[in-house]
């Protein structure tokens, strides 16, 4: 976060502003897509920073790794900090499909009337649920169905009215071409959608709304639909009300989704071929549940919401794990983030025994070595009969997602129907309802990465833990050191000292 100096009717004020390596996005009058096509050069500068922060991209991942850090931001610091990267395919290869004759970037999110930042610290400090949104928007906008007047909290589905959706893309990586009536798209996940104007002439709704798993007695959520309309140009007479999408399936109901997402594949061609990790040698699986934990409230000892990952509920260290990491600082957090849940029970039963109901806190990483093939298995919990999916997200990877299945994950059998062939590849992934999902990656990005769940209230309450990959032995496969303009937290006074062994590299 920042400050600026505006212009405010003739007199100079300052203002909030956020930013990425420095610079706070101006909106230009024409979109820097078009500027790019027709080489309107005086619309955008060329020359955003690379870096800041030790944040290392590899040239192969770099259209999967660089939506992470986007996505990973937390609701409340988002305004201002959150938007589409493009990368477009190479000239030699171009795209696996027919070059669309434009393009829109759609971005879905929330809409709170009230103040977000000050409910939810609220809300945190006291053990509370935390706010619903008011709406769901596209592109900023609620469209035509809210009365009222920013993030996002809930996987949606999404569809335009009588047109097909072609997916072709799903965080970063081609996908085999999927038709649908409608998409769900969980949090944080980017998807590519071929759409082709051939419809009569006419306005046609283009609307989301919130796919909810959770319990159906909960039926507080966010119901409205957000919408913007696809319009026809040319000569014609538009009827009253846009048409809206029938394929758009209803909020609780989850077999569209289940459908939906089990049609994902990968190309797996000789231009795009899938190297899914064979060598595995560790093997987690990591139980994803809600919770419950006490807490000292004003002199009062209190229970709160909480969750955790194998019974450990994050907490953030008042020191980054990156910076303890690099500079080697003791005391900011634990290497023993377990790779078993610590009592293994009927996970997704319909009641589950009182003693499952409470976690331990902590801020306990996994360490691995530079190139470690790794397998996990998340596994949902019906912990407080509060199963729900949970989009499981992971900083500065893409990992290969070779199963999923409803109940619990039996290590003998469910292993033998892994898809390596042509499984997707995601940064994150939705962990169904009462269900479990496998997924395989290879360790080659050092460095320290959040795994957590996007719902944010989750990510609040603990639902994260953190990957420290150690450096592979080269200063490429090494985390960058701190650069000198790194610029200073407030929060954070550390950040500010000299330290003379700043150049140490950690292995
Ligand atoms: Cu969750």
């Amino acid at each position: 976060m920042n400050s600026i100096t505006i212009d405010y009717e003739g007199n100079t004020r300052t203002g909030i502003a956020s930013s990425l390596n420095n610079i706070s996005w101006v909106n230009s009058s024409t979109d820097v897509l078009i500027a790019y096509y027709r080489n309107m050069s005086e619309i955008y500068d060329s020359d955003f920073p690379d870096y800041s922060t030790p944040y290392n991209f590899t040239a192969d991942e770099f259209l999967d790794n660089i939506t992470a850090p986007l996505q990973g931001t937390k609701m409340k610091t988002r305004a201002g900090v959150h938007g589409a990267i493009v990368v477009l395919p190479n000239e030699e290869t171009g795209f696996p499909f027919l070059e669309p004759d434009g393009e829109e970037i759609l971005v879905l999110g929330s809409w709170y009337v009230g103040d977000v930042n000050e409910e939810v610290a609220e809300d945190l400090e006291n053990g509370a649920d935390t706010p619903r949104s008011d709406s769901y928007t596209i592109n900023g906008q609620p469209g035509d169905f809210c009365a009222c007047s920013n993030a996002m909290n809930a996987e949606l589905y999404f569809a335009i009215a009588q047109h097909n959706l072609t997916v072709v893309g799903l965080d970063g990586s081609y996908v085999k071409p999927v038709i649908t009536g409608f998409v769900m798209i969980t949090l944080g996940q980017t998807m590519d959608m071929l759409v082709t104007a051939n419809q009569p002439l006419g306005r046609y709704y283009v609307a989301a709304r919130q796919y909810d798993s959770a319990r159906p007695d909960v039926t507080d959520y966010d119901q409205t639909n957000a919408t913007a309309i696809l319009e026809y140009r040319g000569n014609y007479t538009t009827s009253a009300d846009p048409i809206f999408p029938s394929t758009l399936p209803f909020y609780e109901d989850f077999v569209p989704a289940l459908s939906f997402t089990s049609r994902l594949w990968s190309l797996a061609n000789h231009d795009h071929p899938v190297n899914v990790p064979k060598n595995i040698t560790t093997r987690m699986y990591i139980a994803a549940s809600m919770n419950s934990v006490t807490f000292d409230y004003e002199g009062i000892t209190k229970s709160g919401l909480a969750s955790s990952l194998n019974n450990v509920s994050w907490i953030n260290p008042s020191t980054d794990v990156l910076l303890a990491y690099y500079r080697n600082m003791s005391g900011i957090y634990t290497p023993d983030f377990p790779e078993y849940p610590p009592i293994l029970f009927n996970f997704t039963a319909d009641e589950v025994p009182d003693y499952t109901m409470t976690t331990i806190q902590g801020t306990k990483v996994k360490i691995f070595d530079y190139n470690e093939e790794v397998e996990i298995v998340f596994q949902g919990t019906n912990v407080f009969d509060a199963s729900e999916d949970h989009p499981m997200h992971l900083h500065g990877y893409t990992f290969y997602v070779v199963g999923s299945g409803y109940g619990n994950f039996d290590d003998v059998t469910d292993p033998e129907g892994y898809n390596l062939v042509d499984p997707p590849k995601m940064n994150t992934v939705s962990l169904p309802k009462k269900g479990w999902v496998a997924l395989k990656f290879k360790a080659s990005n050092p460095g320290v990465w959040l795994w957590h769940c996007h719902l944010d209230r989750h990510l609040s309450w603990g639902m994260d833990t953190v990957f420290i990959v150690k450096n592979g032995g080269t200063r490429e496969t090494s985390i960058r050191e701190p650069p000198p303009y790194m610029p200073p937290c407030s929060s954070s006074a550390i950040r500010l000292q000299r330290l003379d062994n700043s150049g140490e590299k950690i292995n």
